[in-house]
């Protein structure tokens, strides 16, 4: 069996699987690269390039994972929105009944993703796994009404507060949508997918119960495949995570990953160093990933990343530091 997938089936492994987030992207120089001579959303869409970029890491530093390269916004284009990327997604502001009224996802529209992961597959070692991914419905509902990225996001966090049941009927719309999307990448042969939750953070406890985990537990209830939830930033609301049904978690690193397990008991777990690690040098990253190990003693079910993604300046032989260290090497 594959690592990755073994350790999400929580058996016993000599050392855990590693990959890290964003690894596909702007701290390769490669990636730059090819990024010269096409637009974000051309990378995207054309599978013969999508799927280069995707095996850019792969081929440096042999992680247990590749990550298809597309972004959570990627299946809304194919719901009817327009956006642009610089670098990232800026669109039309949409209302909460704007949103639950977009057409059906056209799953024709996002078949380049299919394709993407059908060609990774067959230049893949047989170790690695292929890990296809969608926003979870808060965060994606979080770019559709600010229009793109926010420090705070005030203004949607206002809408939901103001209308929670036209933010419940937005919601699930877009679960629906991003099942459908899921199971096409499960279809074309993804071993494992993550639901990027990355705005969940910003809702209190009770909102969270409400609205964030059901809306991201319908996919996850539906799908046959692993699946792994990430909400950065949401350690407060982290039992209520487990509503979300996930086998696997991951896990941000503003607390140890021991204190995590605790609370989250009997799942597989993802993470946890900081990205910043990765901005020091090959002593202090081995260092670190050999602290983070030793936190998770004799527990099954470990997957090594970062806490968040990857920063574009980190230096690409930190990454393999990285490999290195928890290989052993
Ligand atoms: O070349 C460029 O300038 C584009 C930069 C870039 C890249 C490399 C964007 C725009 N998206 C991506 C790829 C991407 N995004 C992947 C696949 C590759 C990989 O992981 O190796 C994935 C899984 C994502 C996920 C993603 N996009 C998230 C969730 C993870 C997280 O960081 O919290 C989010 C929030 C986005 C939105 C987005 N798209 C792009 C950027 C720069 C951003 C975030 C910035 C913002 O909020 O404005």
């Amino acid at each position: 069996m594959k690592p990755l997938l073994a350790a999400l089936a929580r058996q016993p492994l000599s050392h855990p699987p590693v990959w890290v987030m964003r690894q596909a992207g702007r701290y390769l120089p490669e990636y730059r690269a090819l990024r010269e001579r096409h637009s974000f959303q051309e990378a995207v869409s054309t599978p013969a390039v999508a799927a280069e970029i995707t095996l850019q890491p792969i081929r440096r530093f042999a992680m247990d994972g590749a990550v298809i390269f597309a972004d959570i916004m990627t299946p809304l284009e194919a719901m009817g929105v327009d956006m642009t990327f610089a670098p990232g997604p800026k669109l039309r502001p949409h209302t909460l009944a704007e949103i639950a009224a977009l057409p059906e996802l056209d799953l024709d529209r996002v078949s380049f993703v299919a394709e993407t992961i059908g060609r990774v597959g067959v230049e893949l070692p047989d170790t690695t796994a292929v890990i296809g991914f969608c926003g979870a419905p808060m965060t994606l509902l979080a770019y559709l009404v600010e229009g793109g990225g926010s420090k705070d996001f005030l203004a949607f966090r206002g809408e939901v507060r103001r209308d929670e049941g036209a933010a419940r009927a937005a919601l699930d719309h877009l679960a629906r949508a991003m099942t459908a999307y899921l199971k096409m990448q499960f279809e074309a042969g993804a071993d494992v997918v993550q639901l990027f939750d990355s705005w969940a953070g910003l809702f209190d406890t009770d909102q969270y119960r409400r609205m964030v985990a059901p809306a991201a537990g319908a996919i996850a209830s539906t799908l046959d495949g692993p699946v792994i939830y990430f909400a950065p930033g949401a350690g407060h609301a982290l039992g209520e995570q487990l509503a979300v049904g996930a086998g696997a978690y991951g896990v941000d690193w503003r607390r140890p990953i021991d204190e995590y397990w605790d609370e989250l008991g009997d799942v597989a777990l993802q993470g946890n160093l900081d990205p910043a690690v990765l901005l020091t040098d090959p002593g202090t990253i081995k260092k670190e990933v050999g602290e983070l190990i030793a936190r998770v003693g004799n527990r099954t079910g470990h997957i090594v990343n970062l806490g968040h993604g990857i920063h574009r300046t980190t230096p690409p032989e930190h990454v393999q530091a990285l490999v290195d260290a928890v290989r052993g090497g």
